[in-house]
């Protein structure tokens, strides 16, 4: 693997000795034990079967579990049929659980919901009434484009009941990164907010969705019937009569009855956009029956969840896959009674979050690195005003966590007795991958360790082979998952191409990893040109895309450059067009670009730096060295410069870099 990556983290990784058994307190009452590794491994497909059969209520049952014969397209479960809505909402009030609360909703300015299971089938069952009234069926794609509400998971789940696949934008995406995906996806109705609260607030979300609509010169016309708008915070939008529709007002007059449309388990449940290595985002496409089963499955094992009495939080948005599985999908599956916060940490003060805990008394939390390293540099007395007794379980995901958060989260948060769960999955792995199981495993602080039983994951070199213990590679799975994404939307050859064709006939995830002498894994961050900020994908093609997208711009590099809280930050170097190269600010430059790349992508694809340079490190086939980039965005000697087409380029940037701009 590069390097440059492997440098990255490896030093105090490989020094991490720490592990942390399960108490027998804890392992007394776990869901999971030992015996699901072995179960697994006698007969992976059985396994997954017998989970698909007890997790998953089924209107059809299925008599094939797995069939790769169109490899690398799976089909799980094929010939049996369900619905998504029904086996995450109305099978619970069947069982006589309607009265169980399914989802405290806390705003950022305060106001609260308590909306129970039965609360919430009628809410699901009028939305997909109501959707089904615009119009929209089986097949049809639906944007929602919203903050964190109860009306967003609502919704979601009404698509499901209808067999439309979603595909949720996160609300932090611009005009026009929302206008390429609802493209991308045709899709014929888009779900949206007024707007939403965000550090103490009104911010507008319909703005963008008008803009990502509207007629363009020389562009198609847009695929959008009708928007459906949730009034949140009351600010005025403009109106489009017979497009637009109040929630409220299509929501309220819909019938309360909705028989759920039964669809066979292939059939699309999602499509979500991320990240890839180029500038145009992937639309990873996710099916029914194995995507719930996969995530049932890891919910209730990883963060060991007891519907009757956990409170579980996900911090995560439903903008991202995380809020997908495990807000809406994994929690509701599986019954569980969970907070959903629509605000900032900060807002209106550092200890929101531990305040929320207490107040709902949360048990489980899970939330992502970056997020724990930004209450470490808050200080620890901020949760430590607060009642954290609850919390008995701990969840990390999106970026590897460094082992000093580990201790933190553990200590400071857990204190000291709650299991620390890492769990390394992806939007395309669609749930859980590789985590340490609570009450059975060891938890060392650092590693993901180990594949949850049914996933066979390794970690492999160059040729593909399996490195021993102590060594290190990229990371691959080597069997067929459940959740794994069925494709990229529109672009099988892309599918193919992106993850099956580094390595054959495994799934190359894009990232380093490395084996401890236990055979633990240690993830080591993306070897592509994905980066890793505040949890958060994003691709450095993107970004460059954007900033020479401006006129000042002639050229653009950027690279992840290590950040103490963020994991990484973006950094740019850029080449000023003549024109405007002569007497720049570097301080001007760079506010005029933040702001053009915030509008073209989104706020949180703004470079923390922009650095302006005469030229930039190329090899002699053209390709931009990134590494060096890193080296300098870094602060650190510049490596090795010999593959450059040009070896002064670096003393130039260097140089350039020392004189005050
Ligand atoms: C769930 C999610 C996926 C990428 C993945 C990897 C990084 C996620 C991690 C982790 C180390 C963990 N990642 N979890 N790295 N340890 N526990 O984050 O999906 O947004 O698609 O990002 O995130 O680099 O490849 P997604």
């Amino acid at each position: 693997m590069p390097e440059d990556k492997q440098s990255q983290g490896l030093e105090n990784l490989l020094h991490e000795k720490r592990a942390f058994p399960p108490s027998p307190e804890f392992a007394a009452q776990a869901n999971a034990s030992a015996d699901l590794y072995d179960t697994a491994a006698t007969d992976r497909v059985a396994f997954w079967a017998d989970q698909a059969r007890e997790l998953v209520t089924w209107k059809t049952p299925f008599t094939e579990t797995l069939d790769w014969s169109g490899a690398p397209v799976a089909r799980w479960f094929a010939d049996g049929t369900l619905n998504a809505a029904y086996n995450a909402v109305d099978r619970h009030v069947a069982a006589g659980h309607g009265d169980r609360v399914a989802i405290h909703f806390e705003g950022e300015p305060g106001d609260t919901r308590t909306i129970t299971y039965s609360d919430l089938l009628r809410e699901v069952s009028r939305a997909a009434n109501a959707l089904a009234a615009l119009g929209v069926e089986a097949g049809d794609r639906v944007v929602i484009y919203m903050p964190l509400l109860v009306e967003s998971v609502v919704a979601m789940l009404a698509c499901a009941r209808i067999g439309a696949p979603h595909s949720v934008v996160f609300g932090g995406f611009s005009a026009d990164a929302l206008r390429s995906r609802i493209a991308d996806a045709d899709a014929k109705v888009v779900i949206t907010a007024d707007g939403g609260y965000r550090k103490g607030a009104a911010s507008a979300l319909k703005p963008a969705v008008d803009e990502a609509i509207a007629e363009r010169e020389g562009q198609p016309a847009t695929s959008v019937e009708h928007v459906l708008v949730v009034r949140r915070t009351g600010q005025d939008v403009d109106w489009a009569e017979g497009r637009d529709v109040w929630w409220h007002e299509a929501v309220e007059v819909a019938d309360v009855e909705h028989t759920p449309v039964w669809v066979e388990a292939e059939h699309p449940l999602f499509i979500l956009y991320t990240s890839g290595t180029t500038g145009k985002p992937k639309g990873i496409l996710h099916t029914t029956g194995g995507y719930l089963t996969q995530a049932a499955y890891t919910h209730l094992n990883v963060f060991d969840l007891k519907p009757e009495t956990d409170v579980y939080w996900c911090t995560a948005d439903i903008g991202w896959v995380t809020g997908h599985t495990y807000v809406t999908y994994g929690p509701l599956l599986n019954g569980a009674t969970q907070v959903i916060y629509e605000g900032t940490p900060d807002t209106p003060h550092k200890g929101r979050w531990w305040e929320i805990v207490e107040k709902y008394k949360v048990s489980i939390l899970y939330t992502a690195p970056t997020a724990i390293r930004t209450c470490m540099k808050w200080g620890q007395e901020i949760p430590g005003g607060f009642d954290l007794s609850s919390l008995r379980l701990l969840g990390s995901v999106g970026e590897p966590i460094n082992p000093e958060a580990w201790m933190w989260y553990r200590r400071v948060i857990g204190g000291d007795t709650a299991p620390v769960v890492d769990t390394w999955w992806q939007t395309e792995t669609g749930a859980i991958m590789i985590s340490p199981l609570p009450g059975v495993t060891a938890a060392k602080p650092g590693s993901a360790q180990t594949p949850l039983p049914g996933i066979a994951a390794d970690v492999v070199d160059d040729e593909a082979r399996p490195v021993p213990d102590g060594g290190g590679g990229y990371l691959v799975v080597t069997e067929p998952w459940p959740a794994m994404l069925r494709g990229i939307w529109g672009d099988l050859d892309r599918f193919k191409d992106t993850y099956w064709s580094r390595f054959r006939d495994v799934y190359f995830a894009g990232d380093g990893a490395k084996k401890d002498e236990d055979g633990d894994i240690w993830l080591l961050g993306r070897v592509d040109d994905v980066m890793n900020v505040s949890g958060h994908r994003l691709s450095t093609t993107e970004i460059e895309s954007a900033l020479v997208s401006h006129p000042m711009v002639a050229e653009a590099a950027v690279v992840g450059a290590t950040d103490e809280t963020t994991g990484q930050a973006v950094v740019a170097f850029v080449i000023l067009r003549s024109e405007f190269a002569e007497g720049a600010v570097q301080d001007e430059v760079q506010e005029t670009l933040r702001t053009h790349v915030s509008k073209e992508i989104g706020p949180i694809a703004k470079p923390r730096t922009i650095l302006v340079v005469p030229e930039l490190p190329k090899t002699r086939s053209g390709k931009i060295m990134r590494r060096l980039l890193r080296d300098v965005a870094e602060n650190r000697a510049v490596g090795d410069a010999t593959t450059l087409a040009d070896s002064s380029v670096m003393t130039l940037i260097a140089s350039g870099l020392a004189k005050p701009a």
